[in-house]
């Protein structure tokens, strides 16, 4: 392994000294039962620090300090402005503390410092994008044809108590996209990080106390799925809720908040096609075929995981793919040159080596990768860059979400016949096209039933641009304006003035 390891922010490691609590109307407490949960490092399976373990009677006190703070605080009735100075103190500490923000990540899910580092720099520009929406919420003015002298017009509010449940494969990021927007607009947030990697959020937490947020506007609980998660959406007095994960768990959200119809924005699982044509710029089509999947180890819902080729390149490309992605060095997201970090968990692994099992018996073939069996990484859950061949789009690894660095190969040579099939999955999140001929790209681009597409590029999100799924990959939008409309609703008011 290399040396060149990367010392833990001093921060960091003071910060994960101690056990840690949650944040619940702005005091730091224990879970009411007194249970702690062991959080590891997935590089080597050490204890980090153990957290509070909350259950549904936390998830209540929760639920009661948003709502106070909703309905008596100052949060939703602050001036825009007042507001938006917050959110701006907020970012500017986001970014004086990124350093320490990116290694608690990386010690807990394992990814490279590089990558979490830009995490928490998006984390800061999130936060002012939407500090500059609070003084832009506006309504409409609408004509009216009834007679007399009437006045109608709209206005956009809060909705009310938002909760955010979010997963582990970018634990800052993830949670940021469910508070940013909300508070723009008013909101009083609660949010659930996943149990394997809360701690990124917990200093995060901190920072919101020190930007001077008032209290119950912000609230972290943190706990298990079928415990605080499952409160959270089954909850009659929490309004809206927002859930990243898998596809499985979002439909028991829907089926949880049916209670109170709460709001519901749900971001779940991708298979996504990412499509090679032979006439692309042959480099920048391997390092984005590559970087479409191996990036934060496949474990990314739009990762371009269905990798449809042109034939006439297709054992070329997959050949010289796979030597491309050979030189990726796994390892611990410390060591500067690493690029594919651990699997978040032993589960994870498993699950991803099983799918790797499947594919073999379906008749796929493993040009490189599988399990990383070397010493050094023998304590953590490390799955090497791994390229399939000879994979059809009906066979369970080119249909079934594997989350993880494992990339399947489709030969197709009509360009209707691959977006037929492109089109055939349960998913729709992201797609790709790599082509130098405008018109297939724009052709393809369309013709993806898909929330996003990249062109001769991959991966980009950004704060301003509209991010979520099609089909059973979502319901909603986050993001952009897309995201203001999800955290307000719409009221009509009908005035005479005679
Ligand atoms: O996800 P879960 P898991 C997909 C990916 C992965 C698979 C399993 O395919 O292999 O899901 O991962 C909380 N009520 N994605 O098991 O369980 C949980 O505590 C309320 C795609 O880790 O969906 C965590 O905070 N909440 C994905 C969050 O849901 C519940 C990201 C996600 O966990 C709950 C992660 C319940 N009953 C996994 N059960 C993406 N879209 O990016 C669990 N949770």
């Amino acid at each position: 392994m290399s040396t060149t390891l990367i010392s833990l922010n001093p921060k960091a490691r003071e910060f994960t000294s101690k056990p840690l609590k949650m944040f619940i109307g702005g005091q730091w407490v224990d879970a009411i039962s007194g249970k702690r949960t062991e959080i590891r490092n997935p590089a080597n399976g050490e204890l980090i620090t153990t957290v509070a373990e909350g259950d549904k009677e936390d998830v209540d006190l929760a639920v009661r300090a948003a709502r106070k703070a909703f309905e008596e605080g100052p949060w939703p009735k602050m001036k825009p402005n007042v507001r938006a100075r917050l959110m701006l103190n907020l970012a500017d500490l986001i970014e004086e503390n990124a350093e320490e923000l990116a290694h608690l990540d990386t010690l807990d899910y394992g990814q490279p410092v590089s990558l979490t580092t830009g995490f928490a720099a998006a984390a800061a520009d999130n936060f002012r994008y939407y500090a500059g929406w609070t003084t832009k919420i506006t309504g409409e003015t609408l004509p009216s044809s009834t007679p007399g002298n009437i006045f109608n017009y709209t206005r956009r509010e809060p909705i009310g108590v938002c909760a955010g449940i979010v997963p582990w494969n970018a634990p800052l990021m993830n949670a940021i996209m469910k508070i940013s927007a909300p508070l723009a607009v008013g909101n009083t947030v609660i949010v659930k990080p996943s149990e394997e990697t809360p701690i990124s959020l917990l200093r995060f937490a901190e920072l919101v106390q020190e930007a001077g947020f008032p209290d119950g506007v912000v609230n972290i609980v943190t706990g298990h799925g079928p415990t605080v998660g499952a409160a959270l959406a089954a909850h009659h007095d929490v309004d809206k809720i927002a859930f990243t994960g898998s596809t499985e768990v979002g439909k028991s959200i829907i089926r949880e908040s049916a209670g109170n119809i709460k709001k519901v924005t749900l971001e779940l699982g991708g298979k996504s096609a990412h499509i090679i044509f032979a006439d692309a710029d042959y480099e920048q089509a391997l390092a984005n075929a590559a970087n479409s999947i191996f990036f934060n180890s496949g474990q990314v819902c739009f990762a371009g995981s269905r990798l449809f080729i042109e034939s006439k390149i297709y054992d070329k490309f997959l050949a010289d793919l796979a030597d491309y992605s050979q030189n990726y060095k796994v390892g611990n997201g410390f060591d500067k040159e690493t690029v594919i970090g651990p699997l978040i968990s032993a589960k994870q692994k498993k699950r991803v080596l099983n799918y790797l099992e499947i594919g073999r018996n379906e008749g796929a073939e493993m040009l490189i990768g599988g399990e990383a069996t070397e010493a050094e990484l023998a304590s953590g859950y490390f799955v090497k860059p791994t390229v399939l061949a000879n994979v059809h789009n009906d066979m369970t690894i080119a249909r079934e979400e594997i989350f993880g660095p494992v990339v399947s190969g489709i030969p197709f040579d009509d360009m209707d016949e691959m977006i037929k099939l492109a089109n055939q999955t349960v998913y729709g999140l992201g797609g790709g096209v790599c082509t130098t001929d405008l018109r297939k790209a724009h052709k393809v681009a369309h013709a993806l039933r898909t929330g996003n597409v990249w062109v001769n590029t991959y991966n980009i999100t950004e704060p301003n641009s509209p991010f979520g799924g099609y089909k059973q990959s979502g319901l909603g939008r986050e993001n952009g304006a897309a995201s203001i409309d999800m955290y307000t609703e719409i009221k009509n008011i009908w005035m005479n003035l005679d």
